[in-house]
């Protein structure tokens, strides 16, 4: 079975250990969001596409969700010792060599598909993981700070601010000029199933279906496309996605979001069963609907969530 899952950091690379486990077998290919991606120190770090390999290939830090496991802060250290910044962004001593590998291969001319499958050749994270676009894709937030109007960073939102400010808007600045990285749109089309993992349906999700044709080909894939929210009882179950949905209009809720990706997208979709409730509204949206547990305490528990998303597949086909 070839499987194509569109994924972001933490909520995409949990699924996707569960997925693993369910399907041993399966041929997965991920698309990973690169618009977290920042520039710091000369460094190109890639939080999204690090996240689904660490915690694939076991390197990642359980507790915290991204990072190293086993991690020191030596360089960081050092840099503020220098006075040179940001020091809001944690970059650790054996995370700072990924990005280090890196920027020196796409400094000598290769794309960033090539240069992250050279890095899971050490990980063997053992799915597919291909960036969405090889392009610079940065999705910045629009907030007003000291009376100001202003874009920054996504990440300067998130991990700086916390998202504390209201998002007025989320613009993956770059989508609309990038083209799908090579093996995206082939494996979409080869797909027998497309899964939205519990990922960020704006900043995550969304901005991988920014990518001009990514969408479509989805769409015009002709097989079942299941999503599983990752809004538990009308709140993100970790992570401020509420901000980032409130500025694309849509309300934190499981059936807001499956209306957002909308019937010409999804076919079907899980919500959990503190959400049983809003089964009904998300099928009259034309989405086929159920509700099962959806909390990944663990990996079974994550294996359990991708055979429900699976078996909900079939009953869409
Ligand atoms: P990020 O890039 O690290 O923010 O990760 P993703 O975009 O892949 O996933 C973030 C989303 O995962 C958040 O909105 C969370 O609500 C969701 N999430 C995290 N853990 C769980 C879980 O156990 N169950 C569900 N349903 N969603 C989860
Ligand atoms: N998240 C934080 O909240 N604080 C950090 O200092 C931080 C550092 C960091 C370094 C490398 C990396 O791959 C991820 C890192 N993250 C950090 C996670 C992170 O960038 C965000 O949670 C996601 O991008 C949000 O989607
Ligand atoms: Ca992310």
């Amino acid at each position: 079975m070839r499987i194509v899952v569109l994924a972001g950091g933490i909520g995409g690379a949990r699924f996707l250990r569960g997925l693993k486990r369910a399907v041993p077998d399966a041929d997965i290919t991920v698309i990973g969001n690169t618009g977290d991606d920042i520039h710091l120190f000369g460094l190109k770090v890639c939080p999204d596409l690090d996240t689904v390999m660490y915690t694939l290939g076991g390197g990642i830090n359980e507790e915290q969700g991204w990072g190293r496991a086993d991690e020191t802060f030596h360089v960081k250290e050092e840099l503020a010792a220098y006075g040179v910044g940001p020091d809001w962004f944690g970059l650790g001593d054996r995370d700072f060599a990924t990005h280090i590998v890196r920027t020196q291969m796409i400094g000598a001319g290769y794309p960033l598909s090539a240069v992250t499958e050279a890095l899971c050749d050490r990980w063997q994270p053992g799915v597919r993981l291909i960036p969405m676009t090889d392009d610079r894709v940065e999705t910045h937030v629009a907030v007003e700070l000291d009376g100001q109007r202003k874009a920054i960073h996504f990440q300067e939102y998130w991990v700086r601010l916390r998202a504390s400010v209201p998002a007025e808007a989320v613009v993956p600045v770059g989508a609309e000029q990038a083209k799908p990285a090579p093996g995206v749109l082939e494996a979409i089309s080869e797909a027998d199933v497309i899964l939205f993992p519990p990922s960020n349906p704006v900043v995550s999700i969304g901005t991988i279906l920014a990518v001009p044709g990514i969408r479509e080909a989805i769409a015009d894939a002709g097989v079942p496309v299941v999503g599983l929210s990752p809004i538990v009882g009308d709140k993100p179950v970790r992570g401020m996605a509420d901000k980032v949905l409130a500025a694309v209009g849509v309300e934190a809720t499981a059936a807001a979001v499956a209306e957002h990706y909308g019937s010409g997208l999804l076919d079907g979709w899980l919500v959990d069963t503190v959400d049983a409730g809003s089964v009904e509204r998300v099928e009259a949206a034309g989405i086929r609907c159920r509700a099962v547990p959806l909390m990944m305490t663990d990996a079974d528990a994550a294996a359990r969530m991708a055979r429900e998303a699976l078996d909900l597949a079939e009953a869409v086909r």
